[in-house]
Protein backbone atom coordinates (compact mmCIF):
# COMPACT_ATOMS: atom_id res chain seq x y z
CA UNK A 1 0.00 0.00 0.00
CA UNK A 2 1.47 3.19 -1.14
CA UNK A 3 1.46 6.35 1.42
CA UNK A 4 -0.49 9.29 -0.03
CA UNK A 5 1.78 12.12 -0.11
CA UNK A 6 1.29 14.86 -1.77
CA UNK A 7 3.80 14.10 -4.47
CA UNK A 8 2.54 10.95 -4.79
CA UNK A 9 -0.81 12.09 -5.34
CA UNK A 10 -0.18 15.04 -7.46
CA UNK A 11 1.47 12.44 -9.78
CA UNK A 12 -1.28 10.16 -9.70
CA UNK A 13 -3.36 12.53 -10.67
CA UNK A 14 -1.44 13.41 -13.80
CA UNK A 15 -1.58 9.84 -14.75
CA UNK A 16 -5.30 10.06 -14.69
CA UNK A 17 -5.55 12.94 -16.82
CA UNK A 18 -3.45 11.12 -19.45
CA UNK A 19 -5.29 7.93 -19.68
CA UNK A 20 -8.44 9.87 -20.05
CA UNK A 21 -7.09 11.23 -22.95
CA UNK A 22 -5.24 8.14 -24.14
CA UNK A 23 -8.69 6.00 -23.93
CA UNK A 24 -11.40 8.10 -25.35
CA UNK A 25 -10.61 11.68 -25.83
CA UNK A 26 -7.28 12.08 -27.70
CA UNK A 27 -4.24 14.19 -26.99
CA UNK A 28 -3.52 16.64 -29.57
CA UNK A 29 -6.11 19.12 -28.15
CA UNK A 30 -8.71 18.63 -31.57
CA UNK A 31 -12.34 18.28 -31.61
CA UNK A 32 -13.75 15.62 -33.59
CA UNK A 33 -16.22 17.29 -36.42
CA UNK A 34 -19.27 15.62 -38.45
CA UNK A 35 -21.60 16.37 -40.75
CA UNK A 36 -25.01 16.44 -39.50
CA UNK A 37 -27.57 15.52 -38.12
CA UNK A 38 -26.21 12.77 -36.21
CA UNK A 39 -28.31 9.56 -36.20
CA UNK A 40 -29.12 9.80 -32.32
CA UNK A 41 -27.66 6.58 -31.20
CA UNK A 42 -24.23 7.26 -33.03
CA UNK A 43 -24.25 10.77 -31.35
CA UNK A 44 -25.03 8.40 -27.54
CA UNK A 45 -22.49 5.73 -28.27
CA UNK A 46 -19.32 7.82 -29.64
CA UNK A 47 -20.27 11.14 -27.58
CA UNK A 48 -22.40 11.58 -24.99
CA UNK A 49 -21.78 8.36 -22.73
CA UNK A 50 -18.02 8.23 -23.22
CA UNK A 51 -18.48 12.80 -22.12
CA UNK A 52 -16.49 13.55 -25.52
CA UNK A 53 -17.38 16.95 -27.19
CA UNK A 54 -17.92 17.34 -30.87
CA UNK A 55 -18.57 19.99 -33.38
CA UNK A 56 -21.72 19.04 -35.99
CA UNK A 57 -21.87 20.98 -39.02
CA UNK A 58 -24.73 21.29 -41.40
CA UNK A 59 -27.92 20.37 -39.23
CA UNK A 60 -29.46 23.88 -38.91
CA UNK A 61 -29.28 25.09 -42.19
CA UNK A 62 -32.78 24.87 -42.58
CA UNK A 63 -33.35 27.66 -39.74
CA UNK A 64 -34.46 30.91 -41.34
CA UNK A 65 -32.55 32.35 -38.47
CA UNK A 66 -29.43 31.78 -40.00
CA UNK A 67 -30.53 34.43 -42.91
CA UNK A 68 -33.25 36.55 -41.16
CA UNK A 69 -31.47 38.17 -38.17
CA UNK A 70 -29.53 41.22 -39.04
CA UNK A 71 -29.38 43.71 -36.22
CA UNK A 72 -32.62 45.82 -38.42
CA UNK A 73 -34.88 42.62 -38.23
CA UNK A 74 -33.86 41.65 -34.27
CA UNK A 75 -34.71 45.42 -33.69
CA UNK A 76 -37.73 45.46 -35.71
CA UNK A 77 -39.14 42.19 -34.21
CA UNK A 78 -38.62 43.29 -30.58
CA UNK A 79 -39.01 46.81 -30.73
CA UNK A 80 -41.54 46.59 -27.72
CA UNK A 81 -39.29 43.75 -25.63
CA UNK A 82 -37.62 44.20 -22.44
CA UNK A 83 -34.38 42.31 -22.53
CA UNK A 84 -31.89 41.57 -19.17
CA UNK A 85 -28.50 43.06 -20.26
CA UNK A 86 -25.85 42.01 -18.37
CA UNK A 87 -22.84 45.07 -18.03
CA UNK A 88 -19.05 44.80 -17.01
CA UNK A 89 -16.58 47.39 -16.97
CA UNK A 90 -14.18 45.02 -18.43
CA UNK A 91 -16.12 42.09 -20.45
CA UNK A 92 -15.30 39.95 -17.60
CA UNK A 93 -18.95 38.49 -16.59
CA UNK A 94 -18.98 36.26 -13.55
CA UNK A 95 -15.28 35.71 -13.00
CA UNK A 96 -12.47 36.54 -10.38
CA UNK A 97 -11.69 40.03 -10.04
CA UNK A 98 -8.43 41.84 -8.97
CA UNK A 99 -9.81 44.94 -7.16
CA UNK A 100 -6.09 46.73 -7.35
CA UNK A 101 -6.28 46.08 -10.94
CA UNK A 102 -10.35 47.26 -11.12
CA UNK A 103 -9.16 50.58 -9.27
CA UNK A 104 -6.15 51.28 -11.26
CA UNK A 105 -7.76 50.67 -14.92
CA UNK A 106 -11.25 51.30 -14.56
CA UNK A 107 -11.79 53.45 -11.24
CA UNK A 108 -13.69 51.38 -10.15
CA UNK A 109 -13.84 50.45 -6.44
CA UNK A 110 -15.30 48.20 -3.71
CA UNK A 111 -17.97 49.69 -1.70
CA UNK A 112 -17.51 50.38 1.89
CA UNK A 113 -20.17 48.35 4.05
CA UNK A 114 -22.33 50.57 6.44
CA UNK A 115 -22.94 47.83 8.85
CA UNK A 116 -19.55 45.76 9.80
CA UNK A 117 -21.55 43.09 11.09
CA UNK A 118 -23.38 42.49 8.29
CA UNK A 119 -19.83 40.58 6.70
CA UNK A 120 -18.98 38.54 9.41
CA UNK A 121 -20.15 34.84 8.42
CA UNK A 122 -16.26 34.72 7.65
CA UNK A 123 -13.57 35.99 9.25
CA UNK A 124 -11.03 37.85 6.90
CA UNK A 125 -8.66 35.34 7.71
CA UNK A 126 -10.59 32.42 6.05
CA UNK A 127 -11.24 34.67 3.38
CA UNK A 128 -7.70 35.57 2.91
CA UNK A 129 -6.20 31.64 3.26
CA UNK A 130 -8.73 30.19 0.58
CA UNK A 131 -7.81 32.27 -1.92
CA UNK A 132 -5.04 32.92 -4.68
CA UNK A 133 -2.73 35.19 -4.28
CA UNK A 134 -3.91 37.57 -1.02
CA UNK A 135 -2.46 39.24 0.93
CA UNK A 136 -3.01 37.27 4.31
CA UNK A 137 -2.11 40.62 6.28
CA UNK A 138 -4.65 42.82 4.08
CA UNK A 139 -7.69 44.31 5.43
CA UNK A 140 -9.88 43.07 2.56
CA UNK A 141 -9.26 39.98 0.71
CA UNK A 142 -7.71 41.27 -3.04
CA UNK A 143 -9.92 38.86 -5.19
CA UNK A 144 -13.22 38.91 -5.66
CA UNK A 145 -16.00 36.92 -7.44
CA UNK A 146 -17.79 39.50 -9.07
CA UNK A 147 -20.88 39.11 -11.41
CA UNK A 148 -22.58 41.54 -13.51
CA UNK A 149 -24.71 44.48 -13.00
CA UNK A 150 -28.03 43.42 -14.45
CA UNK A 151 -30.66 45.77 -16.23
CA UNK A 152 -33.83 45.21 -18.32
CA UNK A 153 -34.32 47.37 -21.28
CA UNK A 154 -35.97 47.58 -24.26
CA UNK A 155 -34.44 45.46 -26.96
CA UNK A 156 -33.14 48.27 -29.43
CA UNK A 157 -31.31 50.12 -26.80
CA UNK A 158 -29.50 46.81 -25.72
CA UNK A 159 -28.29 45.90 -29.49
CA UNK A 160 -27.32 49.39 -29.74
CA UNK A 161 -25.38 49.01 -26.28
CA UNK A 162 -23.84 45.29 -27.32
CA UNK A 163 -22.39 46.83 -31.00
CA UNK A 164 -21.56 50.38 -29.77
CA UNK A 165 -19.48 48.63 -27.67
CA UNK A 166 -16.33 50.69 -28.70
CA UNK A 167 -18.01 54.12 -28.57
CA UNK A 168 -20.31 54.42 -25.66
CA UNK A 169 -17.67 53.86 -22.63
CA UNK A 170 -20.26 52.38 -20.92
CA UNK A 171 -18.95 48.95 -19.99
CA UNK A 172 -19.23 46.08 -22.01
CA UNK A 173 -23.02 45.13 -22.84
CA UNK A 174 -23.57 40.97 -23.03
CA UNK A 175 -27.44 39.48 -23.46
CA UNK A 176 -26.67 36.42 -21.56
CA UNK A 177 -29.73 35.85 -19.17
CA UNK A 178 -30.05 32.04 -18.86
CA UNK A 179 -33.32 31.35 -17.76
CA UNK A 180 -34.75 29.74 -20.70
CA UNK A 181 -34.73 33.40 -22.10
CA UNK A 182 -34.92 32.16 -25.77
CA UNK A 183 -38.66 31.14 -24.92
CA UNK A 184 -39.75 34.37 -22.42
CA UNK A 185 -38.07 37.27 -23.51
CA UNK A 186 -36.64 36.62 -26.99
CA UNK A 187 -39.68 33.94 -27.60
CA UNK A 188 -41.17 36.77 -30.44
CA UNK A 189 -37.77 34.74 -32.72
CA UNK A 190 -38.40 31.27 -31.29
CA UNK A 191 -39.96 30.47 -34.93
CA UNK A 192 -36.84 31.43 -36.85
CA UNK A 193 -35.31 28.50 -35.50
CA UNK A 194 -35.95 25.30 -32.97
CA UNK A 195 -37.09 25.00 -29.88
CA UNK A 196 -34.63 21.47 -29.07
CA UNK A 197 -32.71 19.70 -31.54
CA UNK A 198 -34.67 16.65 -32.36
CA UNK A 199 -32.04 13.97 -32.88
CA UNK A 200 -30.32 15.45 -29.39
CA UNK A 201 -33.38 15.20 -27.83
CA UNK A 202 -33.80 11.33 -28.62
CA UNK A 203 -30.61 10.58 -27.99
CA UNK A 204 -30.76 12.10 -24.19
CA UNK A 205 -34.72 11.00 -23.72
CA UNK A 206 -36.45 14.57 -22.97
CA UNK A 207 -36.61 17.83 -23.59
CA UNK A 208 -34.43 20.39 -22.92
CA UNK A 209 -34.46 22.05 -19.43
CA UNK A 210 -33.65 25.92 -20.78
CA UNK A 211 -32.82 26.96 -24.42
CA UNK A 212 -30.92 31.00 -24.06
CA UNK A 213 -29.92 33.18 -26.30
CA UNK A 214 -26.85 34.83 -26.45
CA UNK A 215 -25.45 38.00 -28.00
CA UNK A 216 -22.50 39.31 -27.30
CA UNK A 217 -19.44 41.78 -28.91
CA UNK A 218 -15.36 40.75 -29.02
CA UNK A 219 -15.15 42.65 -25.36
CA UNK A 220 -17.14 39.48 -23.54
CA UNK A 221 -15.49 36.92 -22.34
CA UNK A 222 -16.69 34.20 -20.41
CA UNK A 223 -14.12 32.59 -17.64
CA UNK A 224 -13.53 29.12 -16.92
CA UNK A 225 -16.61 27.11 -15.46
CA UNK A 226 -18.57 23.93 -15.90
CA UNK A 227 -22.15 23.30 -15.90
CA UNK A 228 -24.42 20.77 -14.81
CA UNK A 229 -25.59 20.04 -18.08
CA UNK A 230 -25.40 18.40 -21.41
CA UNK A 231 -24.79 21.37 -23.77
CA UNK A 232 -25.86 21.58 -27.28
CA UNK A 233 -24.40 25.23 -28.51
CA UNK A 234 -25.40 26.43 -31.78
CA UNK A 235 -23.64 29.61 -33.39
CA UNK A 236 -26.42 31.92 -35.47
CA UNK A 237 -23.89 34.79 -36.28
CA UNK A 238 -20.13 35.84 -35.68
CA UNK A 239 -17.77 32.93 -33.84
CA UNK A 240 -17.42 31.56 -30.75
CA UNK A 241 -13.59 30.32 -29.41
CA UNK A 242 -13.73 27.64 -26.59
CA UNK A 243 -11.20 26.33 -24.26
CA UNK A 244 -11.88 23.05 -22.97
CA UNK A 245 -10.83 20.79 -20.45
CA UNK A 246 -12.40 17.58 -19.53
CA UNK A 247 -13.68 17.02 -15.70
CA UNK A 248 -10.74 14.73 -14.77
CA UNK A 249 -8.89 17.73 -15.42
CA UNK A 250 -10.52 19.91 -12.53
CA UNK A 251 -7.30 20.46 -10.14
CA UNK A 252 -5.96 22.40 -13.41
CA UNK A 253 -7.95 25.40 -12.93
CA UNK A 254 -7.04 26.06 -8.90
CA UNK A 255 -10.73 26.03 -7.94
CA UNK A 256 -10.99 28.18 -4.93
CA UNK A 257 -13.58 29.90 -2.72
CA UNK A 258 -14.23 33.86 -3.12
CA UNK A 259 -16.16 36.33 -1.30
CA UNK A 260 -19.24 37.25 -3.93
CA UNK A 261 -19.85 40.56 -4.94
CA UNK A 262 -21.54 42.52 -8.09
CA UNK A 263 -20.68 45.25 -10.01
CA UNK A 264 -23.59 48.48 -10.10
CA UNK A 265 -23.07 50.83 -13.12
CA UNK A 266 -23.76 54.15 -12.75
CA UNK A 267 -26.67 56.13 -13.83
CA UNK A 268 -25.53 57.55 -16.66
CA UNK A 269 -23.77 54.13 -17.43
CA UNK A 270 -20.22 55.93 -16.93
CA UNK A 271 -18.98 54.47 -13.95
CA UNK A 272 -18.87 50.98 -12.34
CA UNK A 273 -18.41 50.54 -8.40
CA UNK A 274 -18.26 46.80 -6.72
CA UNK A 275 -20.78 45.86 -3.69
CA UNK A 276 -20.69 43.25 -1.70
CA UNK A 277 -23.38 40.69 -1.64
CA UNK A 278 -24.27 40.62 2.13
CA UNK A 279 -24.08 38.83 4.34
CA UNK A 280 -20.47 37.43 2.36
CA UNK A 281 -21.04 34.17 0.19
CA UNK A 282 -17.99 32.38 -0.62
CA UNK A 283 -18.22 30.99 -4.36
CA UNK A 284 -16.08 28.44 -6.04
CA UNK A 285 -14.69 29.37 -8.99
CA UNK A 286 -11.49 28.42 -11.14
CA UNK A 287 -8.65 30.77 -10.58
CA UNK A 288 -6.55 30.53 -14.21
CA UNK A 289 -7.17 32.91 -16.35
CA UNK A 290 -5.76 30.70 -19.67
CA UNK A 291 -4.84 33.84 -22.02
CA UNK A 292 -3.33 36.36 -19.31
CA UNK A 293 -1.67 39.31 -20.79
CA UNK A 294 1.76 39.46 -21.83
CA UNK A 295 2.64 41.79 -18.64
CA UNK A 296 0.72 38.99 -16.54
CA UNK A 297 1.86 35.86 -18.34
CA UNK A 298 5.01 35.12 -16.31
CA UNK A 299 3.63 35.57 -12.84
CA UNK A 300 0.74 33.17 -13.96
CA UNK A 301 2.84 30.04 -15.45
CA UNK A 302 4.57 30.72 -11.88
CA UNK A 303 0.90 30.83 -9.65
CA UNK A 304 -0.62 28.36 -11.97
CA UNK A 305 1.71 25.46 -13.02
CA UNK A 306 -0.73 22.38 -13.42
CA UNK A 307 -2.34 24.59 -16.05
CA UNK A 308 0.25 25.97 -18.00
CA UNK A 309 2.66 23.33 -17.53
CA UNK A 310 0.34 20.11 -18.12
CA UNK A 311 -1.53 18.63 -21.27
CA UNK A 312 -3.13 21.02 -23.73
CA UNK A 313 -6.55 22.05 -23.63
CA UNK A 314 -8.94 21.25 -26.10
CA UNK A 315 -9.41 24.43 -28.34
CA UNK A 316 -12.19 25.31 -31.20
CA UNK A 317 -13.73 27.94 -33.24
CA UNK A 318 -17.47 27.67 -34.10
CA UNK A 319 -18.70 29.23 -36.57
CA UNK A 320 -22.65 30.24 -37.96
CA UNK A 321 -24.26 26.99 -38.63
CA UNK A 322 -22.17 25.08 -36.01
CA UNK A 323 -23.12 23.16 -33.42
CA UNK A 324 -20.83 22.19 -29.99
CA UNK A 325 -21.66 19.28 -28.47
CA UNK A 326 -20.41 20.16 -25.01
CA UNK A 327 -20.76 17.47 -21.99
CA UNK A 328 -21.98 18.47 -18.99
CA UNK A 329 -19.28 18.87 -16.36
CA UNK A 330 -16.71 19.90 -19.18
CA UNK A 331 -15.32 23.02 -17.90
CA UNK A 332 -15.27 26.15 -20.78
CA UNK A 333 -13.98 29.29 -21.32
CA UNK A 334 -15.22 31.15 -24.16
CA UNK A 335 -14.48 34.37 -26.14
CA UNK A 336 -15.77 35.85 -29.62
CA UNK A 337 -15.68 37.50 -32.93
CA UNK A 338 -18.16 39.70 -33.91
CA UNK A 339 -19.36 39.25 -37.83
CA UNK A 340 -19.66 42.38 -39.77
CA UNK A 341 -22.74 43.70 -37.96
CA UNK A 342 -20.88 43.68 -34.65
CA UNK A 343 -22.53 40.93 -32.92
CA UNK A 344 -22.29 37.10 -32.31
CA UNK A 345 -25.09 35.30 -32.04
CA UNK A 346 -25.68 31.89 -29.92
CA UNK A 347 -28.48 29.84 -28.89
CA UNK A 348 -27.79 27.03 -26.46
CA UNK A 349 -30.19 24.10 -25.56
CA UNK A 350 -29.54 23.08 -22.17
CA UNK A 351 -30.42 18.99 -21.40
CA UNK A 352 -30.63 17.57 -17.72
CA UNK A 353 -27.19 15.45 -17.29
CA UNK A 354 -27.28 12.05 -15.53
CA UNK A 355 -26.14 12.19 -12.30
CA UNK A 356 -24.34 8.82 -12.09
CA UNK A 357 -21.18 6.81 -11.69
CA UNK A 358 -19.26 9.66 -13.50
CA UNK A 359 -20.42 12.28 -11.38
CA UNK A 360 -19.61 10.09 -8.13
CA UNK A 361 -16.29 9.87 -9.80
CA UNK A 362 -15.89 13.73 -10.11
CA UNK A 363 -17.10 14.53 -7.09
CA UNK A 364 -14.58 11.70 -5.20
CA UNK A 365 -11.65 13.69 -7.18
CA UNK A 366 -12.57 16.92 -6.45
CA UNK A 367 -12.14 16.14 -3.09
CA UNK A 368 -8.78 15.78 -3.20
CA UNK A 369 -6.40 18.69 -2.28
CA UNK A 370 -3.41 17.75 -4.34
CA UNK A 371 -1.22 20.43 -3.18
CA UNK A 372 -1.54 18.64 0.75
CA UNK A 373 -2.06 15.56 -0.03
CA UNK A 374 -5.37 15.97 2.27
CA UNK A 375 -9.10 14.99 1.16
CA UNK A 376 -10.24 18.41 2.19
CA UNK A 377 -12.39 19.71 -0.33
CA UNK A 378 -11.12 22.71 -2.49
CA UNK A 379 -14.29 24.39 -2.87
CA UNK A 380 -16.31 23.63 0.07
CA UNK A 381 -16.15 26.58 3.31
O1 LIG B 1 -21.22 31.88 -24.85
C1 LIG B 1 -20.74 32.15 -23.77
O2 LIG B 1 -20.19 33.23 -23.56
C2 LIG B 1 -20.78 31.16 -22.64
C3 LIG B 1 -21.58 29.93 -22.92
C4 LIG B 1 -21.69 29.03 -21.72
O3 LIG B 1 -21.05 29.19 -20.72
C5 LIG B 1 -22.63 27.90 -21.77
O4 LIG B 1 -23.31 27.70 -22.79
O5 LIG B 1 -22.70 27.16 -20.77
Amino acid sequence: MVKMDSKNLESRVQKLCREVRELSLGSNGEIDRLEGPLVPIRFLREYVMPGKPCIITGAVNHWKALQLWSNHYLASVLRDQDVSIYFTPNGFADSVVDLQEMHSQFNCQLEKTENEEDEVSFSKQQINDRCVGNDLTAEEPRFWFVTSHVEKIPFPEALREIVEVNKSGRGVAYAQHQNNCFLSEFGLLASDAEVHIPWATEAFGGLPEAVNLWIGNEKGVTSFHKDHYENMYVMVAGEKHFTLLPPVDVHRLYVRSYPSASFKRSQDGKTFSIEKNLPIAMVPWASVDPYPSALKEEHAIKLFPRYFQGELPFTCTLKAGEILYLPSMWFHHVMQTPDMEGRTIAINYWYDMQFDIKYAYFNFLDSFDCANGTSSSLSDL
